[in-house]
């Protein structure tokens, strides 16, 4: 796909989270600003208040990303992997220690460079990873160190 294809992809999946949300007008809710580069993730803050919450994404990196949430009780660094097949290396979105927590629980595309794109979320309480699942070649994104927490009470 071209840039231009894949950015406009975004946004049409970005259209359709904002129409889905179902919050009572006038319920604040909470924002927090995720930054990625190679090779991290930085959450502004990592204790947040349960209910809505929008995150705001900046990609200072050179490289496209992705921003999965998924409720667990593991470490960050220590969620399945696939162990077989194409996706062999890349952590198992599917597994049942995973949980997605919304429609989508993910940001498929933050092109390089990129900000003012974002994902709203309404979370109960509990102990939520986050990461970057991309793989280019043999560059597992997430190996490299892009993944970090958060806990919502
Ligand atoms: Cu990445």
């Amino acid at each position: 796909m071209t840039g231009t294809v894949r950015k406009a992809l975004a946004l049409i999946a970005i259209g359709g989270l904002v129409g889905a949300c179902s919050s009572p007008a006038g319920s604040a809710g909470t924002t927090v600003t995720a930054t990625l580069k190679e090779w991290e993730i930085k959450l502004s803050s990592g204790d947040l208040k349960a209910g809505d919450i929008q995150i705001n994404f900046t990609n200072n990196g050179d490289k496209e990303h992705e921003f999965l949430v998924r409720k667990t009780d593991l470490a960050p660094d220590k969620l399945p992997l696939v162990t077989s097949g194409e996706d062999k290396g890349r952590v198992d979105e599917e597994s049942s220690q995973l949980t997605e927590v919304g429609n989508p629980s993910e940001i498929a595309v933050l092109p390089p460079g990129s900000t003012g794109l974002s994902l709203r979320l309404t979370l109960q309480p509990g102990h939520y990873v986050v990461f970057c699942n991309l793989h280019v070649n043999d560059l597992f994104h997430y190996k490299k160190g892009m993944h970090t927490e958060f806990t919502v009470t």
